[in-house]
């Protein structure tokens, strides 16, 4: 078995040496603790970690963790995350540690990944050959609307001209709207939409909720029609990921959020970076996954988004590329900003950004379409705006910046 090798940034207190605490961080997550042991055997410690490199960085220290790899139990994503992602991150002789990316050999990959990635979400939709980015929606309100008025909400966003429409994470099976109702409502709804405009038009439904509860929940969804399914990857967990895809093998795509993130993503100098967090996504099956935007209302770092995408999307034991998913503050004013620095190789989401639009979701999910066409043909788009009005008004709302 090959070896795991983990990346970390951290910063030490004022009493510990970056050797010492770079040591810390292999003992505690392999066969160490804070003292010595009279327990560990000799043939124990070919399972010892061993710290490959140290050097200056920022205001810490970059170390890289060399993790034997049959400390790790294959096809098990929560020990994984307990070894390299573990108690080290509440080590009190570290000020912050920050997990920046892992490496996990083939080995360690035996899943089966994306089953549609992007390649097959777009296949769906029909647009392979034009690569154009695809344009999704939330409905919004989070919650509230009943499941008659989220299939309108779902219907005008369909027909204005979105490729994909999802539940936002707070909604699952509350009594306002249940889920069973709900998606009988939106896919009827979407079936009038798909017949009048002759596309075909992604509906994702939020069925995050307990361990014992997701397949069976997911499984609801799918005999009611869903043709796609959303789970929060965070709150439910990457077993939960894994569970779908394999429950849901070659059925309908996956659409991973990733609500509560920030917790760890966010802060420079501590917690977990995306980049490991999208690894995993892409092992357990996700096809969509959220990953930041460049201009919108979250704090995202451009160049590890960009990082973040390409891995997503680059060669990796034969995975599928997954789709990955721009989304948070967007409106048609910062579609450019978006595709100029991600690349088309993207689902562009809105929810305030569509129903917000001051003539309502129909022209709201139109002007987002209009500003990828226009991305698409090369304008400008306060030039693609003066013939079309629906663009026209969302950037007189919002500007295009
Ligand atoms: C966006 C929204 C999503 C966030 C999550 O709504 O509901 O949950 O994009 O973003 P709106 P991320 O378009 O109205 O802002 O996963 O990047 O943190
Ligand atoms: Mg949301």
């Amino acid at each position: 078995m090959q070896d795991v090798i983990a990346v970390y940034y951290f910063i030490p207190d004022e009493n510990t040496t970056p050797e010492f605490a770079a040591q810390a961080i292999s003992d505690e997550e392999t066969t160490g603790t804070w003292t010595d042991l009279t327990t560990r055997a000799d043939y124990v410690r070919r399972l010892d970690g061993h710290v490959e490199s140290l050097e200056s960085y920022r205001d810490g220290y970059l170390t890289k963790i060399r993790y034997p790899g049959e400390i790790f139990e294959k096809g098990n994503i929560p020990q994984y995350l307990s070894v390299v992602a573990g108690n080290l991150f509440g080590l009190g002789r570290l000020c912050s540690v920050r997990l920046l990316d892992v490496e996990f050999p083939e080995q360690l990959c035996n899943f089966s990944g994306p089953v549609f990635g992007m390649e097959g979400v777009r296949k769906l939709i029909g647009t392979e050959k034009s690569r154009r980015p695809h344009v999704g929606t939330i409905i919004k309100p989070k919650v509230g609307l009943n499941p008659k008025d989220t299939a309108h909400v779902a219907y005008e966003a369909a027909v204005g001209g979105v490729d994909f429409i999802k539940d936002d994470e707070t909604l699952t099976d509350q009594e306002f709207c249940p889920m069973k109702d709900r998606v009988e409502e939106v896919m009827a709804r979407l079936d009038d939409a798909m017949s009048e405009t002759g596309r075909k038009i992604l509906y994702a439904v939020n069925v995050s909720d307990r361990a014992d509860r997701i397949v069976e929940r997911a499984e609801q969804a799918l005999e009611c029609g869903a043709n796609t399914l959303m789970i929060d990857v965070i709150t439910c967990g990457f077993s939960a990921v894994q569970a779908l895809s394999e429950l849901n093998t070659g059925n309908v795509p996956l659409h991973i959020h990733r609500t509560m993130h920030a917790a760890m993503t966010r802060n420079p100098e501590h917690g977990i970076a995306m980049r490991p967090i999208a690894k995993l996504v892409r092992m357990a099956g996700g096809d969509q996954l959220h990953t930041g935007t460049v201009s919108g209302k979250m704090g995202h770092d451009p160049s590890e988004i960009l990082g973040d995408n390409k891995m997503l999307t680059g060669s990796m034991f034969g995975f599928r590329p997954v789709f990955p998913v721009s989304s948070g503050g967007l409106h048609p004013g910062k579609v450019r900003a978006e595709l100029e620095t991600l690349g088309t190789d993207i689902v562009l989401q809105a929810g305030g950004g569509i129903h917000g639009h001051p003539d309502g979701t129909r022209s709201g999910a139109a002007a987002m379409r209009q500003a990828v066409d226009a991305y698409m043909e090369g304008c400008l788009p306060e030039d693609y705006a003066k013939d079309h009005i629906e663009l026209r008004r969302a950037l007189e709302k919002w500007g295009s910046k």
